[in-house]
């Protein structure tokens, strides 16, 4: 419950602060529990702001005192900030107050985590640091003093002075103090070095805790391909002499692009071959990546208000996915981000958390960082991409920098460049960052005289607020093949923007089969009952690899839909295709893994809310093991083919080319488990001189029940290695059967090793539980009531990242009446928590609607 209705702000209410902020100095006297914090701030009036009061955002803080000109002032504190009267020209505010960082479990502002200083301000954390005008339009630069005996001490821009016991920061580019950053401790340093496009060194540095040194190597070389390809693609260079990145292990998000001074949740940035699995290595290339190019989108040009988070997060979103499909393969990055936008973020638009990419109202801005505004907020880019063209794009994105370099801008601003640099009218386009929900877009087709016609209809179900919906822009990306398997007109944009729309093709002497939706060319479910021989069709036929693979990717849903309602058997016609596409040698192992997949268990309960029925969860469960076994025992011959071609010799090396090996290699290791029981993943346990395999081989040993020995010895291996522990916790609970997913997840939170105040450790076992999906919803509701208690728990602890895992709820109306009564009573029962943050009020009040 929380003490006082919480405040809701507008988009529309955007008013700009009344005065510039000139420069900010800023020293910092560490200590764990009374760190002082003095401030220097100039101020100017902005001619361009309304009248207003003059007010500093503050919280947390003691205010020790205050001068305006070097008068002594007396503000008027509140929970919230500060308000003074102030001189009606330019003045100089000095403040002086004390925090406590090491009391500050909640990881914003400045915290400790294994004694070590460091800060995350993003989105509003700045603001428990010292008083200012916490808003992202407000940008200055920065002059930091830092003072303690830690060996390490950094902050912002470039190093100015370093002496006994202090060191000096300057960042010259003015920023806004989401982008402020400190750390101190007693760091080590991978160095490195990176000379920029027009000659100018740079110094690289990763810094770590002593012992992690070794883990470094891969996140650097990942840095200096990422400003490589910045300026090879994009033509952005770095801008400061020094670019140090910093490993924490307590963080709530994935890591973080301070100015000059990345810090990265350790399980982001670290990463060796013993330790961390091909997937943790592509995804340390992609965040190094990410946060890398925030440089340009994010930083130099920035984001007027929160609002518009998804200026600088889907663009940086979808010019990462652009790096990792040049650095590695393009179809697979693709059908991934597919996998995953269909996994978070559609769950997300459909559900009573649906919100626009460009939110219009919030409580609080950090549940606002989300699959819709980073995922949807890249796919939108993509298909502004593919409408004005690739030439046109990097037109529009010179001019973007060129025009708002050093500027906090909006989608309107975004878009304007757009407009101007291809003339178009984006009017419609908006819609998209308007607009929240999924549009479903149905399809027929005719045929007659030679002429082929798809007629295409969209529609969007109402949402949270918005109860009618426009019709938007979709670029479809459409093939069509031959019945031969020829293609007879390559991939061609078709511009839908009605609610109902046709479009003809000419000139065929036999009806044609549609290849939709090439490359996933929009964010959309589409509904097409064609058939399962079309899919077969396009399984064995199709020339893009994003649509062959979906076309299995139906199959397999429709097989396991049939299954779950029915009890039928699994369709021969299905798992034949697939075989044959498993086969051909000449396809990426890597696209033959993603090919051996079957839609979540969670996207078959949607799937089946959707046609009209109460999903099962253990019916779910079943039909996905059946199939399973039924492949295994189909392909007998086939499966050792597979597993010598994923063979690997050599040195181990997380490149593109090894890991599919090893990814076809763990897709034929699930199916074979059924068949030996273990034995192979055994071996494989046994020989792995990898995380990778040594890890597929322990998930098979759990979901086989084989996993005693290989659980302890696995512990006994790692136990000193924090990020290896999580994959030991969450793997136990991932991999295992239903019935034992609350039991196990409830005796882990017993372990000694269960430091539930980590983010990663607490999402390591809880996140587990809420992803297992027949574990989860387990008809006594055991599992709804542990997340709840923990919940409950986290939340006087870490309210960031309580509120991201009520999310768990969020789907609770697919299912049946028990169930859902149960969730709603869990809900209220978090609800009604004493002092319960904002962060999770607002979530779980949108949850139950
Ligand atoms: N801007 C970062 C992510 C981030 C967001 C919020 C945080 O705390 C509330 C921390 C990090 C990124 O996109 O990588
Ligand atoms: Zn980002």
């Amino acid at each position: 419950m929380q003490a006082e209705a919480p405040q809701t702000i507008y988009l529309k209410d955007y008013t700009p602060f009344g005065w510039h902020v000139e420069s900010v100095h800023l020293t910092f006297r560490l200590a764990p529990h009374s760190t002082r914090v003095l401030s220097k701030i100039r101020f100017a009036p902005n001619p361009d702001a309304p009248a207003q009061t003059f007010f500093l955002h503050g919280e947390m803080l003691k205010l020790i005192a205050a001068k305006i000109d070097g008068a002594p002032v007396t503000p008027d504190v509140t929970d919230e900030g500060l308000t003074v009267a102030v001189p009606s020209g330019a003045f100089l505010w000095e403040a002086e107050v004390e925090i406590d960082p090491k009391g500050n479990t909640a990881l914003e502002g400045l915290y400790m985590s294994n004694g070590m200083y460091c800060t995350q301000c993003e989105a509003e954390g700045f603001r428990k640091i010292t008083y200012y005008p916490d808003r992202p339009d407000v940008m200055s630069t920065f002059t930091v003093r830092i003072e303690g005996d830690e060996k390490v001490k950094l902050s912002n821009g470039n190093p100015q002075a370093e002496g006994d016991g202090f060191a000096e920061w300057h960042d010259p580019w003015p920023k806004p103090a989401y982008l402020f950053a400190l750390v101190a401790g007693d760091l080590v340093n991978h160095p490195g070095a990176f000379t920029t496009m027009s000659g100018k060194d740079v110094e690289l540095n990763i810094w770590v805790r002593p012992g992690d040194e070794d883990k470094c190597a891969f996140g650097m070389e990942a840095l200096k391909k990422s400003m490589k390809w910045d300026e090879e693609v994009y033509g952005r260079e770095y801008d400061l002499d020094i670019f140090n990145i910093v490993a924490v292990d307590d963080f709530n998000m994935g890591a973080m692009e301070n100015k000059g001074l990345n810090v990265f949740n350790s399980s982001c940035v670290l990463a060796s071959p013993e330790t961390s699995t091909d997937a943790n290595f592509e995804r340390v290339e992609a965040i190094i990546a990410h946060e890398y190019f925030h440089n340009w989108t994010g930083n130099r040009i920035t984001c007027r208000d929160w609002f518009q988070l998804c200026l600088k997060e889907g663009l940086t979103v979808f010019r990462d996915s652009q790096f990792t499909s040049d650095m590695r393969s393009a179809p697979v990055k693709r059908i991934s981000d597919v996998i995953d936008l269909r996994g978070r973020q559609f769950p997300e638009d459909q559900g009573p958390l649906s919100h626009p990419v460009r939110p219009e109202s919030f409580q609080e801005i950090n549940n606002f960082y989300t699959a819709t505004v980073y995922e949807k907020g890249a796919e939108v880019i993509g298909m502004l991409k593919r409408l004005v063209g690739d030439e046109a794009y990097a037109k529009a994105l010179d001019l973007y920098f060129d025009r708002h370099d050093g500027q906090a801008c909006t989608i309107e601003d975004w878009l304007k460049v757009f407009e101007d640099a291809t003339g178009r009218d984006l009017s419609q386009f908006k819609r998209w960052y308007s607009q929240a929900g999924t549009p479903r877009v149905s399809v027929s087709e005719s045929f007659a005289d030679g002429t082929y016609s798809l007629t295409f209809r969209q529609e969007t179900t109402p949402t949270p607020g918005q109860p009618e919906k426009a019709p938007q822009v979709i670029p479809l990306a459409v093939g069509l093949l031959n019945p031969n398997g020829d293609e007879v007109l390559p991939t061609t944009l078709l511009e839908f923007n009605q609610s109902e729309q046709t479009f003809n093709f000419n000139g065929f002497a036999a009806k044609p089969v549609p290849s939709l939706l090439r490359g996933f060319s929009a964010p959309v479910v589409l509904d097409r009952d064609a058939g399962r021989e079309e899919q077969a069709f396009l399984l064995a036929h199709d020339t893009d690899t994003f649509t062959r693979w979906d076309a299995g990717r139906q199959l397999a849903r429709e097989t396991l839909v049939d299954m779950i309602l029915t009890g039928a058997t699994p369709d021969m016609a299905y798992i034949d295709g697939l075989e044959a596409v498993l086969r051909d040698e000449t396809l990426d192992p890597a696209y033959r893994a993603l090919m051996m997949g079957t839609p979540s268990q969670s996207e078959l309960a949607q799937v089946l809310a959707d046609r009209g029925h109460v999903p099962d969860p253990d019916a779910i469960w079943q039909a996905a093991e059946t199939l399973a076994q039924v492949k295994a025992e189909r392909w007998t011959d086939l499966l050792p083919r597979l597993a010598a071609e994923a063979e690997v010799t050599g040195t181990y090396s997380p490149d593109a080319e090894q890991s599919a090996r090893r990814a076809l290699g763990a897709a034929v290791l699930s199916l074979q488990t059924r068949l030996d029981g273990g034995a192979a993943a055994e071996a494989q346990f046994a020989r792995a001189d990898n995380m990778t395999l040594q890890l597929s081989a322990l998930s098979n040993l759990i979901r086989a029940g084989r996993d005693e020995a290989a659980l302890k010895a696995f512990e006994d291996q790692w136990r000193g290695d924090r990020l290896v522990m999580d994959k030991w916790f969450g793997l136990q609970i991932a991999a295992t059967t239903p019935e034992k997913v609350v039991p196990r997840t409830e005796a882990l939170t017993a372990h000694p090793a269960f430091d539930w105040k980590n983010p990663n450790r607490f999402r390591a076992v809880m996140g587990a539980m809420m992803t297992h999906h027949a574990g989860f919803h387990s008809a006594d509701g055991a599992g709804y009531r542990l997340l709840a208690d923990w919940l409950i728990r986290l939340d006087d602890v870490n309210p960031q990242t309580t509120a991201r895992m009520c999310q768990a709820f969020q789907t609770w109306r697919r299912y049946d009446a028990g169930r859902q009564e149960t969730i709603r009573t869990e809900l209220e029962r978090i609800r009604s928590k004493q002092k319960l943050s904002r962060d999770v009020d607002e979530m779980v009040s949108r949850i139950l609607g």
